[in-house]
This record gives C-alpha cells, sequence and structure tokens, in this order.
C-alpha cells in the first residue's frame, strides 16, 4: 500500500514534530530541506509533485513553486501568508490553504503578555531580581496599562479578540484598517498615525506583505509619543526596525514589545541593548493547544482538497476564486 499514499513535497520541518509524523503516515512525504542537493531533487524530480506542505514562517519562494510544474495544492501551517510567492503560485494555477481562525486566542494572548510586560517592566524587573539588585536599590516605577488606551492596527480575527481582551482591563479602544469594520462598536480612524497620537498602546495585528511594509515609521513612533508602547504580534516587515530602534534608544517611544522581527531570528543588535523593549522569539500562537489546532487544520485542508478540490480554508488569492 505504500505506493498508494500521495506524493507530498514538505518544504522543511513544520513548527509541530508531531504534524511531520501524522503527513509521513497519511503521504509519500519529501522533506526538500532534508536532501543533500535540494536544487538537484527539485529538477530531478520536482514533476512528481501534486501537492506540498508548508508553514508561515517557512513560505514558498518562486524558486520553489517554478521547479514543480504539476503542483495543484499547498496546504500551509499558519495564518499569514505573506511568505509564499502569490505571483509564482497564480501562475501555476495552485491553490493554498492556511489555518485562520485556530491561532487568534494565542495570539491575542501574547499581545497582552507583551503589552503588561513592556508597560510594567515585568522582565526587566526578573533580571534585576536575578542581579541582586533588589537589595541595592528600589526598581523604578513604570506605566499603568489599565484604563488606558488601546489603539489596534489591522481588526481582523486576530485584531477583535486583542478589543475584547482590552475591554476585561477597561480599555478604550480604537483601529486603523484598510476600510472600516461594519460589525466593530469600535472607533475607526481613518489614518495610521491619527490612531498613534490617539494610542497610549499600538498594537500591529495586520498582515505583512507590500501593503504593509514598514507602515509603522518615525512618523507613526513619534504620533505615538514618549509615552507611548508599541506591540508587534503581526510580522516584522511593517515596522521600519531601524527606526524603532532610534525612537527607543532616544525615547522618543516609552516602550515596545516584539514577537516579530525583520530578519528573523536576527533582530537587530541594537535592540538587545535596550532594557524598554521586550523580545520573545515569534511564538505567539506558539502553545500546545494551538500549534496542534493548526496542525489539524493544514491535515484537514490537505484531505478536504484531495477529497473535494477545494480545502476548508484557503487564502484569498487562492487560484481560481
Ligand atoms: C506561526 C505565524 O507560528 O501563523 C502565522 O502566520 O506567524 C505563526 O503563527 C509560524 O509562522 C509558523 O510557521
Amino acid at each position: 500500500m505504500e505506493n498508494a499514499r500521495p506524493r507530498l513535497l514538505q518544504f522543511g520541518k513544520m513548527p509541530l514534530a508531531q504534524l511531520d509524523i501524522d503527513l509521513a503516515q497519511a503521504y509519500d512525504v519529501h522533506i526538500l530541506s532534508q536532501e543533500a542537493d535540494p536544487d538537484r531533487f527539485l529538477a530531478e524530480h520536482g514533476a512528481e509533485f501534486e501537492l506540498a506542505a508548508t508553514s508561515a514562517a517557512m513560505g514558498l519562494p518562486a524558486r520553489v513553486v517554478n521547479a514543480l510544474p504539476h503542483l495543484k495544492f499547498v496546504s500551509s501551517f499558519g495564518v499569514g501568508f505573506d511568505a509564499l510567492d502569490k505571483e509564482s503560485l497564480l501562475r501555476r494555477g495552485a491553490r493554498v490553504g492556511y489555518t485562520p481562525g485556530v491561532l487568534d486566542d494565542c495570539v491575542a494572548d501574547m499581545a497582552f503578555a507583551l503589552l503588561l510586560d513592556a508597560a510594567r517592566g515585568l522582565s526587566e524587573s526578573d533580571r534585576f531580581v536575578r542581579r541582586g539588585d533588589w537589595e541595592k536599590s528600589r526598581f523604578g516605577l513604570r506605566t499603568r496599562a489599565s484604563g488606558k488606551r488601546i489603539g489596534i492596527f489591522g481588526m481582523g480575527r486576530i485584531g477583535s479578540t486583542v478589543a475584547r481582551r482590552a475591554s476585561g482591563f477597561d480599555m478604550e479602544v480604537a483601529y486603523h484598517n484598510r476600510r472600516p469594520v461594519e460589525a466593530s462598536p469600535h472607533l475607526y480612524l481613518p489614518s495610521l498615525l491619527e490612531l498613534a497620537s490617539w494610542s497610549d498602546f499600538l498594537v500591529i495585528t495586520a498582515a505583512g506583505g507590500d501593503a504593509t511594509q514598514h507602515l509603522v515609521n518615525a512618523e507613526v513612533l513619534d504620533a505615538l509619543g514618549p509615552e507611548g508602547i508599541l506591540i508587534n504580534v503581526a510580522r516584522g516587515s511593517v515596522v521600519d526596525e531601524a527606526a524603532l530602534v532610534t525612537a527607543l534608544q532616544e525615547q522618543r517611544i516609552a516602550g515596545a514589545g516584539l514577537d516579530v522581527f525583520e530578519d528573523e531570528p536576527r533582530p537587530l543588535p541594537a535592540l538587545l541593548q535596550l532594557d524598554n523593549v521586550v523580545l520573545a522569539p515569534h511564538i505567539a500562537s506558539g502553545t500546545n493547544e494551538t500549534r496542534r489546532a493548526m496542525a489539524d487544520l493544514t491535515l484537514q485542508n490537505l484531505r478536504q482538497y484531495l477529497a473535494t478540490g477545494r480545502p476548508l480554508s484557503e487564502v484569498p488569492w487562492s487560484a481560481a476564486q
């Protein structure tokens, strides 16, 4: 029965080891990154694959799509699809599945973890205690979070989950989005600059990609101002990281909490020197429960594509929509 399993090109190892096992059980999997010479493997075997699997972090570059002339479906583990090469996938006519909806809670939790940490200096205070500084001095006073204004850039599923968390902290909520969200009860501000000026905390939950590249720039950070705190759980590309470093160094904003960076896993070295920023290694969806739910949807998308020709969750620009 070995050969009855559909062939699947997996771009690399998945962010959940069990998913590698699950995929290998259901499919005749070849992991491209584990081939001694991936380019040669693609040249020799690329035409044998109709199915591929990847993650939001790994993405799928044009170089790989172009080497898979019969590619029909890609199942991607993650909600972001900015690293999947849209042009080559559209040209190929391949459909693309992804995993929205199942990670909103954990990503919103992480936004609040970073927000509270950046406001109250939790990570910094941990370093303070471990260094033995408590016996020598008092930890400085920090910023209150509850009751403050939270500005959400990107009012999609994750943004609105952040807004729900904010109500538990008695915060005022406003947002900016390409267009107002009809069902949203919150204040819509028509520009990111206005949102930043209005906010005590500016939380980024907008999708990455060309449309949002560096939208959070020096001007937006100055609008957020010296009491303001920036939180990013979306994509590093949305923020001009060099401008952020300067704003933090010059204390033109009060602080930041970042789960994502322009060049992962390499945050700008200057960030590592600053105490007014909390850094996390892109772990917002990184709980056992959520990663399992993402894995299940990745598998379900493959199964459903094979059964019906359409996955359960398909990226908005996926072929023939
Ligand atoms: C993933 C993410 O953990 O879903 C996304 O778009 O960025 C994260 O949830 C990561 O990209 C897994 O590949």
